[in-house]
């Protein structure tokens, strides 16, 4: 039966499983464990060995809480998102393989995921709010995001493949529930949810409420994350969702995977990097001037799109095995223009879409329940209001004047903008 671990009961559960203890080496009494979880929703642990031949050894062990940790018991939550989550990882290593820690164990009765520790790796987000570089983000990103995309959809798997794949994860209904709820509901009404920091933000919150635009571009929004089964989406792909060093970079927590808008898992990454760009003023300081930095943010957001949409279109032209665009409809000189035509348009939709989703994704970060620590780390309440202000005038743009953003440059040099007035 299901009960949470601790501390104290994590080495007998690691110990009845002989490749989980055998990787950790010693006996169960050698091994340290810490519960590290600092997310929204689950226990994490993290466990090390004396491992073998004088190296020590590590693994990460993620539980379901039943109900919402951010919140506590009086919000429950389906245990069964940690199937989602395995579930998700197993099928995305086949697209994206090394851009995720590697799965180990599942205990369906723990609701218990046991896979690689990753070290020394730190989440993105902490290291972006200290000012670190990572020069293979871009690469890595786009490497996981073309790979489990392309892979899932219907430009490469039959339907009779996908569409069981579907009907399972359309089961993983709660934590769509929830994203539908706080990031394209909540922040646009007055609910006991919605929080913000900066008292100054109170009537900017009421101007949304009333802004019937952009509550219908949050509306649109949602009926496509609802209604556009695409692909094995990651749905959660912010910052606080990847792990880096400089050289490595791994994207973990897909428990609000299902198939939906491929744009929603684009768009979430672009939007939190372009929200840190504008949260860095809160952080710059005369002997630690940040403009550089945010230089290198916004040329990570340039060269994530680019290398994407090369890295998607390339996949599709030597690889299309999907049921949509059957082959013989576009045999000869005249079908390979028109398919290639219908590729990047279809691209360019994807990024219209990628952009409105990142609108959204700001929005419920400074509006919403959950909150970033690049804005909640600003100490001058005035300096986090103004960046929270500029993000909210850059998100709202990107929600309902999507169009003036034919190409990302235009996206980064809106950024530019905001971040001068
Ligand atoms: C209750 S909202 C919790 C949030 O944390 C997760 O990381 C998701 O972003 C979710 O929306
Ligand atoms: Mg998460």
């Amino acid at each position: 039966g299901y009960a949470p671990l601790s501390e104290a009961t994590l080495p007998a559960f690691l110990a009845a499983v002989p490749a989980l203890a055998n990787r950790l080496g010693g006996t169960p009494a050698d091994w340290r464990v810490n519960e590290v979880g600092d997310g929204n929703l689950n226990l994490v642990f993290l466990v090390e060995g004396p491992g073998h031949d004088g190296r020590t050894a590590g693994l990460c062990v993620k539980q379901s809480l039943p109900y919402l940790r951010l919140v506590g018991e009086g919000w429950p939550l389906d245990l069964n998102r940690a199937w989602f989550e395995q579930r998700a990882m197993a099928l995305h290593a086949a697209g994206a393989a090394g851009r995720a820690p590697a799965l180990l164990h599942y205990d369906p009765a723990l609701y218990a995921i046991v896979m690689e520790r990753l070290s020394p790796h730190v989440i993105l987000r902490r290291g972006l709010v200290q000012g670190i570089r990572y020069p293979k983000l871009a690469e890595h990103v786009s490497d996981y995001l073309a790979g489990t995309l392309y892979a899932t959809s219907d430009l490469a798997l039959p339907a009779s493949k996908k569409r069981p794949l579907v009907a399972a994860f359309t089961a993983n209904d709660a934590l769509c529930r929830l994203t539908e709820d706080v990031i394209f509901t909540q922040p646009y009404m007055k609910h006991p949810h919605n929080r913000w920091t900066s008292p100054q933000l109170d009537a900017t919150a009421e101007a949304v409420r009333t802004d019937t635009a952009w509550k219908l571009a949050a509306s649109r929004l949602k009926l496509k994350f609802m209604a556009s089964p695409e692909a094995l989406i990651h749905g959660d792909l912010h910052t606080g969702s990847i792990m880096v060093t400089e050289t490595d970079t791994r994207v973990i927590d897909p428990e609000f995977a299902f198939f939906g808008p491929m744009g929603f898992d684009v768009g979430a990454i672009i939007g939190n990097l372009l929200l840190n760009y504008l949260s860095q003023d809160g952080h710059a300081t005369e002997e630690h001037p940040r403009d550089a930095y945010q230089d290198w943010v916004l040329a990570t957001v340039e060269e994530l799109w680019t290398l994407f949409r090369a890295k998607f279109l390339h996949l599709w032209r030597t690889s299309g095995e999907g049921d949509a665009y059957p082959a013989a409809l576009f045999a000869g000189p005249e079908g390979t223009a028109c398919l290639e035509t219908e590729r990047r348009t279809y691209l360019d939709r994807l990024f219209t879409d990628a952009l409105g989703f990142a609108g959204a994704k700001i929005t419920r970060r400074i509006l919403g329940l959950a909150h970033n620590m690049d804005l909640e780390t600003i100490a001058d309440p005035d300096l986090r209001a103004l960046c929270e202000t500029r993000c909210l005038a850059l998100a709202r743009s990107l929600m309902v004047e999507t169009g003036r953003y034919p190409t990302i440059k235009s996206v980064t040099e809106a950024a530019r903008h905001v971040r001068r007035t």
